[in-house]
């Protein structure tokens, strides 16, 4: 039988997928592998200063965008500063949003959940790591002056920014989550347009060695899945 290289849906073109053909030991294996590395993955707070070349961000920030997204409209900006000033600005900035946050917005129960993690109020992290990466979500674009909302924005951005920290990973660096809260600061620092909401800030580089994580055990699979066979 011959197959179609494209074909025709509504009017639109749509092309052959070319699968990958794995035999079922072989998926086995992959599927093996890919936990056993991705496992070995954690948020690091300590930075080494060592440069990482600018093509490796790119990549990076290349391999998110290939996140799927709500009508495909990839509603993010990843915006990858590199500039000291720049980093010395949003580390002040940040800083200070933070010992609001942990003086008087976090409750109690909060402030202990997080003392296992060892964070605080201190991010030299913006500062020591060669990059920093700040994931804006699109709430909206533009066209003809008319605002057309973009769909899905948090679930497309939340995938994308997933798919950055396993393109990390895989590069032999890491990054950590940095959650400043409000992060108004960082649209306001980078002259972001008014469709564009901050959504999470990434250190990457290299660990600084030694480097030390928290001892953290993640729950079993029968904890966090349930089948229905
Ligand atoms: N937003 C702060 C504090 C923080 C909050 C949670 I929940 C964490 O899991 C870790 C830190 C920060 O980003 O450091």
């Amino acid at each position: 039988m011959s197959v179609e290289k494209e074909i025709l849906i509504n009017g639109y073109t749509h092309v052959l997928y070319k699968s990958e053909a794995y035999t079922a030991a072989e998926s086995i294996a992959k599927s093996e592998a890919f936990y056993n590395w991705i496992d070995t993955r954690r948020s690091v707070r300590e930075y080494s200063s060592q440069p990482i070349a600018k093509s490796v961000i790119e990549n990076i920030i290349k391999s998110a965008s290939t996140a799927p997204s709500g009508a495909h409209k990839q509603p993010w900006t990843f915006c990858a500063i590199s500039n000291e000033e720049l980093k010395t600005q949003m580390r002040l900035a940040a800083e200070v949003e933070e010992r609001e946050t942990y003086a008087k917005r976090m409750s109690d129960r909060w402030r202990a959940d997080l003392a296992p993690l060892g964070t605080d109020t201190n991010k030299p992290f913006i500062e020591d790591a060669p990059w920093v990466i700040v994931a804006f979500k699109r709430v909206y674009e533009h066209e003809d002056n008319v605002k057309h909302n973009n769909y899905y924005v948090n679930e497309s951005i939340g995938i994308a920014c997933g798919m950055l920290i396993s393109a990390i990973h895989n590069a032999g660096l890491v990054t950590l989550t940095h959650t400043p809260s409000p992060m108004n600061f960082l649209a306001k620092l980078l002259e972001r347009p008014s469709n564009e909401r901050a959504f999470l800030l990434l250190p990457i580089g290299y660990p600084k060695h030694p480097a030390y994580v928290p001892d953290l055990n993640r729950k079993d699979l029968d904890e966090v899945a349930v089948f229905y066979e």
